[in-house]
């Protein structure tokens, strides 16, 4: 199998091409990414001189370089991962959001029509289903209530793809995950900025009153997700991903200051993000059912070994952190 997975570079991805590499290495992995400030090709450094490994550095939106990747690489299956990311960005700034999540996905959709590919797997969240009540789950029928610019630009990108299944009949599978965490995800999502923080002795902001509640999952439980997502799902069909891991915000925030022997008194509850979703939850029944998925990580262990991690790879997020971002950074904080 030749695979194109878009967004190679970034969190969720390079941990993907690291597990693809490991369990599936007769494969050649074809990855596009745009290298933005949450690009970083030394999360790959341990796949330097593997040939099964193609990196190329562009935009998902480029339709010319795509299609001429798609053909050259004889490429079967396009696993789309490339996307900014960031609530809070989106809010400061939602104009790249639609470019690259909406716009960058119909180019990629329509070079993979046009070129044949097998199957196309889109990896959409949670956050495209909005917010929930203190009871309840999302499952794949739960109405589509993005809230912020970031979740209505993913849920555009999920919708055009099921759109290009049942239209032009391309073989679409949607994936909708939870929260991840996990090695290399950059300090600007709450685990990783929460540790950095600690260890610097600075404040942790904590939005509104800590207790927005998130479902969270290992992201190398999402990576196994996804290729039993590509390999075993019915094509037009979403699958919801997750763990069963509720936590409220302020819960995961003590815990990162016990496993680090940090004082309570670092945090502080800052203002509010604007239109913060409450709680999510997913229901995860149809993809462990129908496909036989399961998640190998509780949260305990997977929040230990990745504080740990954050620890002992202070060079890896000092470098990431440095220029685009520490701007990026002041702007969030003047604001507030
Ligand atoms: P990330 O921000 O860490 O990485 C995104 C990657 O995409 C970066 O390497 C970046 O350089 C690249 N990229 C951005 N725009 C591009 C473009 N136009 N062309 C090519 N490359 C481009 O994000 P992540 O947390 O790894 O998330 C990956 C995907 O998974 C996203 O689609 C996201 O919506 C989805 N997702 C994330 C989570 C989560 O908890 N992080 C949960 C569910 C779904
Ligand atoms: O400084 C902070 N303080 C704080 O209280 C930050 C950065 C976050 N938070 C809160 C906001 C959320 O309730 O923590 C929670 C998690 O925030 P993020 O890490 O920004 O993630 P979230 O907004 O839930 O979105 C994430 O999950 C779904 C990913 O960033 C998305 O890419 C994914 O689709």
């Amino acid at each position: 199998m030749n695979v194109l997975i878009t967004g190679g570079c970034g969190f969720i991805g390079s941990n993907l091409v690291k597990y693809l590499r490991r369990v599936r290495p007769d494969w050649t992995l074809v990855n596009l990414d745009k290298l933005t400030y949450a690009g970083n090709l030394e999360n790959l450094k341990e796949l330097e001189g593997d040939p099964q490994h193609i990196f190329v550095r562009g935009d998902v939106a480029n339709r010319e370089l795509v299609e001429h990747l798609l053909s050259v690489h004889r490429i079967d299956a396009v696993m789309h991962l490339a996307a900014e990311s960031h609530v809070d960005r989106s809010i400061l700034g939602p104009e790249a959001f639609i470019q690259a999540n909406v716009l960058g996905t119909q180019q990629l959709l329509e070079a993979s029509r046009v070129r044949g590919i097998k199957r196309f797997l889109m990896v959409s969240t949670d956050e495209v289903y909005g917010s929930l009540g203190p009871t309840g789950f999302f499952t794949e029928t739960s109405p589509l209530q993005p809230s912020s610019p970031y979740s209505a630009s993913k849920t555009s990108s999920d919708l055009l793809a099921l759109a290009w299944h049942h239209t032009f009949g391309l073989d679409v599978v949607v994936t909708r995950c939870s929260n991840n965490y996990g090695r290399y995800q950059f300090p600007e999502k709450l685990i990783p900025l929460m540790v950095v923080n600690a260890l610097h002795d600075k404040p942790l902001p904590v939005y509104g009153d800590g207790g927005n509640v998130r479902d969270w999952l290992h992201v190398e439980d999402h990576c196994s997700a996804l290729l039993t997502a590509l390999e075993k799902g019915r094509a037009g069909q979403v699958y919801n991903i997750g763990g069963n891991s509720e936590r409220k915000n302020i819960e995961i925030v003590k815990a990162i200051l016990g496993l680090l022997n940090k004082p309570e008194s670092l945090i502080k509850y800052v203002k509010d993000r604007p239109g913060h979703d409450r709680r999510y939850a997913i229901d995860p029944t149809k993809i462990r059912t129908e496909l036989g998925w399961t998640p190998s990580h509780t949260f305990e262990q997977g929040i230990q070994e990745t504080v740990r991690w954050y620890v002992d790879n202070s060079a890896w997020w000092e470098r990431v952190m440095s220029g685009a971002y520490r701007q990026y950074f002041e702007t969030q904080y003047r604001t507030r």
